[in-house]
């Protein structure tokens, strides 16, 4: 008895430790049936708000804003996606770092990270000049980094998407963009739904 109680206790700690939930999982629902005045609130994490699972049509951006240290800067929306180098996916899965499989797409349409990058033009006074990082930020505040190298001179960079279209439709409740980079270990971390932002910085 005693031996089941304590798996059983060290299978629930595990599971609320490991941070991963899903927006229609048990987390976000739980948390908007305990206080539903409460539509945002902290998360595990201070910088990222906590959305409730009825909440995620307010946090969806219809355009993607790329700014900083660009000679172009850019608002894009899912036309302007559409009209530019289109590739299809199959079969991503959403592997939270935890290494649960939170969500699978069967299907879904993206444009490459790094042509939208090379849109806006990185401000590069010379060849030296490349130690640039990209946010990518979503509206609850959620983040994705990457550096130049990784984007222009790794096999990583072929592998980074900006998605507008799941299983021949529109993405709907994880946002209107969502940021994919299809070759990391768990790609988790680096799916960023409701995108809303690419800004690129410079180190100094
Ligand atoms: N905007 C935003 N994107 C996010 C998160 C988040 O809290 N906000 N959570 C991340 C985590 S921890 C995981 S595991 C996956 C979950 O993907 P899902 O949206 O398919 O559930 O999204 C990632 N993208
Ligand atoms: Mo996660």
């Amino acid at each position: 008895m005693k031996t089941n109680f304590t798996i059983v206790s060290i299978f629930l700690i595990t599971f609320f430790l490991s941070g991963c939930t899903n927006t229609s999982g048990n987390k976000q629902s739980k948390e908007s049936a305990a206080d539903s005045s409460k539509a945002v609130s902290a998360s595990d994490h201070p910088d990222v708000l906590s959305v409730g699972a009825g909440d995620t049509a307010k946090f969806i951006s219809k355009q993607l804003v790329v700014k900083g240290d660009v000679e172009h800067p850019l608002t894009l929306t899912v036309d302007s996606l559409k009209n530019m180098k289109v590739s299809v996916m199959h079969d991503m899965n959403v592997v939270c770092q935890s290494g649960a499989t939170v969500n699978t797409i069967n299907q879904s349409k993206g444009v490459l990270l790094k042509e939208i990058l090379n849109k806006a033009k990185l401000k590069q006074s010379n060849h030296k000049d490349r130690n640039f990082y990209v946010v990518a930020r979503a509206t609850d505040n959620y983040k994705a980094t990457f550096s130049w190298g990784e984007i222009f001179n790794n096999p990583a960079g072929d592998n980074v998407y900006v998605l507008f279209e799941e299983n021949g439709k529109p993405i709907s409740q994880r946002g209107s963009m969502v940021l994919f980079s299809l070759s990391d270990t768990k790609t988790g971390p680096r799916h960023v739904r409701w995108l809303s932002s690419i800004e690129v910085n410079k180190v100094n």
